[in-house]
């Protein structure tokens, strides 16, 4: 049987990345719905993000979007960022939403419109200098909406290009984090659909290029543990957006829609030992929450990931490999599924005890009261949105 004190020492030691975008006004193309008491500043999304961690004691992090998190001082950000207990983490480059990126930015048939983009991504890594982040994201909303619109292998070309100039410009510490999405809001080809071509772009860059894997980013009934589970052989599995779906990239909260597809996914890291930090994997979250409240809603998927998390780490791997070598497929299956079926609140509950916190995260928010205060201290002026 698995021992306890393992498990709690890992989930302890488990971080979660949180995005600032989560807790601006966010939307879908039909409508944003502005909530009350969103940040107006980067600072204000940076105390929201603070308060995640003073309740689950394990979202130390706050990714950037650039220019969404523009500021003039960056290093200055990160000091106010730790004055609040948390660090800036992975700087997203942001190259879709600027009217010359109509038909793409890094890919665009245009030299100058690339020129362009390629200097947005060299910004970015001026930003991690001043803020001490290791990781560059690179989502690129990149491709075309016709057949014969441009060249598919031209446009790759470009994209290498431009991976190269970034890559270049790292420094020692620092890694490029490639993302790949299937499609939107490019609705023929997207330039890095999946995870084989963001692979051949890591591969041919070098070591510290690594692969994303933003969970609303399959087709429908795509494996995504399988996918992991390669990644994760490849030693070329750099970071996850965490979030869940229905139907495409809803964004909805991670493990909301498909808690077992959060485990297996996770049981692939634990398989590989991803959740040692020395691995080097990123877990970030990747949401919006549209409709429902914000940090709340944040302090819920952290939860939910930490249960997958006790869950896969509860696993019998040796009543698992003894039923695997056996080829007792229900035997195997029925392990897995035991550790899936074990309700892990009570541990968790434990774990926050030992951790100095609340067994309840959420319920100590409410009574904080700060939900009431920043509605009251935010009235005026512009709330932040992922504003097209
Ligand atoms: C693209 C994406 C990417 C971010 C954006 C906010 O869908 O997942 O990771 O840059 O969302
Ligand atoms: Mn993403």
């Amino acid at each position: 049987m698995p021992d306890l004190t393992a498990v709690k020492t890992a989930l302890k030691a488990q971080r979660i990345e949180l995005p600032s975008w989560a807790f601006g006004n966010t939307g879908t193309r039909f409508k944003v719905f502005a909530q009350p008491g969103v940040p107006r500043t980067v600072q204000e999304k940076i105390d929201d993000a603070a308060q995640v961690h003073k309740y689950t004691g394990v979202a130390p992090a706050v990714a950037v979007h650039i220019p969404w998190d523009k500021v003039d001082d960056y290093a200055e950000l990160a000091a106010y960022a730790r004055g609040q207990g948390v660090a800036i983490g992975t700087v997203n480059a942001n190259l879709f939403q600027d009217e010359d990126y109509k038909l793409g930015s890094v890919c665009h048939p245009d030299p100058r419109v690339r020129r362009k983009a390629v200097a947005h991504l060299l910004e970015c890594v001026d930003i991690m200098d001043a803020t001490g982040s290791q990781d560059l994201k690179l989502w690129f909303a990149d491709g075309t909406n016709y057949p014969g619109q441009d060249s598919v292998a031209a446009r790759q070309g470009r994209l290498a290009e431009a991976l190269d100039a970034a890559y270049q410009r790292l420094s020692a510490g620092q890694r490029l984090i490639l993302e790949y999405k299937l499609f939107e809001p490019a609705f023929y080809t997207t330039d890095v659909p999946d995870w084989g071509t963001a692979y051949l772009h890591c591969v041919r860059l070098g070591e510290r290029a690594k692969v994303c894997v933003d969970t609303g980013h399959h087709a429908p009934g795509t494996n995504i543990e399988f996918i992991v589970a390669m990644l994760l052989r490849a030693g070329k599995l750099g970071a996850f957006d965490f979030n869940s779906r229905f139907y495409a990239d809803d964004d909805l909260m991670v493990g909301a829609a498909d808690p077992f597809q959060l485990f297996r996914i996770l049981f692939e890291v634990a398989a590989a030992g991803g959740f040692d930090p020395a691995a080097g994997i990123s877990f970030m979250l990747d949401q919006c929450h549209n409709i429902e409240p914000k940090i709340p809603g944040q302090i819920r998927s952290v939860m939910n990931v930490q249960e997958a998390t006790a869950k896969v780490l509860l696993v019998n791997t040796a009543a698992l490999a003894a039923a695997q070598r056996a080829g007792d497929v229900l035997g195997a299956n029925a392990v897995l599924m035991d550790a899936y079926n074990t309700d892990v609140r009570p541990l968790l509950a434990d774990l926050r005890a030992d951790m100095g916190l609340d067994p309840d995260p959420i319920a100590v928010y409410h009574r904080s009261g700060y939900a009431e205060k920043i509605v009251a201290e935010r009235a005026d002026g512009t709330p932040a949105s992922w504003g097209s």
